[in-house]
């Protein structure tokens, strides 16, 4: 599955600190249907064999309704349940040795902060950029200085790989993020946090396409 044809609309990355006493996949499920287009499984806590072992779970709703499914941070948890690809941030291991490990056909996605990021990521071969983080946010620990719209507007200039925003992004704000470039957004606790995983994602989506007509 290469990123050409992955539509990374709605980008949604879990969050199990946020999903209370439910099983991740019982708030995917609807987010799916609400219309999330993109998963990623974020997992900061947990040993490799629960790690694998919630992505199989995640894998096996994901794969037969043919949305992308990408690890975050875990190159080798991504080869071992075959997902669609990794998420990295600038930290992580780098990106020539994780296109190495995965191969050409693996989704490859980076974490960037400012141009320069941009830039290189998208000239070693990243399949998509994570504009991170767009506005402050309690979700993550530690962010890097929130890049505003005007810091997107700039990446957006320099690259032509998609753009996924993230980072305090809602139904409310949206809008503004597709306008000023991204091909897409990425949300935790706009849907993880939310009651009703499926309306949520249906309002957000429905801002996205209405934003996207109107460019
Ligand atoms: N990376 C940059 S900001 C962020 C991550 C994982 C968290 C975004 O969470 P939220 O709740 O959508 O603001
Ligand atoms: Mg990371």
């Amino acid at each position: 599955m290469r990123s050409q044809y992955i539509d990374y609309s709605l980008y949604l990355v879990t969050d199990r600190k946020l999903a209370g006493n439910r099983a991740l996949v019982d708030i995917v499920e609807p987010a799916i249907k609400g219309g999330v287009t993109i998963v990623q499984l974020r997992e900061k806590g947990l040993a490799a064999r629960d790690f694998i072992r919630e992505a199989i779970e995640l894998k096996g709703l994901l794969e037969p309704l043919c949305v992308p499914f990408i690890i975050n941070d875990r190159v080798d948890i991504a080869l071992a349940v075959d997902a669609d690809g990794v998420h990295i941030g600038q930290r992580d291991m780098s990106l020539d040795i994780a296109r190495r490990l995965l191969g050409p056909d693996k989704i490859i996605g980076v974490s960037v902060n400012n141009v320069e990021e941009a830039i290189e990521a998208q000239k070693n071969g990243a399949d998509y950029l994570g504009v991170a983080p767009i506005w402050p946010t309690s979700t993550k620990e530690k962010t890097r200085p929130p890049l505003g719209l005007d810091g997107v507007a700039a990446i957006r200039e320099a690259v032509e790989i998609p753009i996924v925003g993230i980072g305090g992004i809602n139904e409310g704000n949206v809008a503004s993020v597709i306008t000023a470039g991204c091909d897409g957004v990425a949300v935790v606790s706009a849907i993880m946090a939310e009651k009703d995983p499926k309306l949520a994602a249906k309002k957000i989506i429905d801002k996205i396409k209405e934003a996207k007509s109107r460019q």
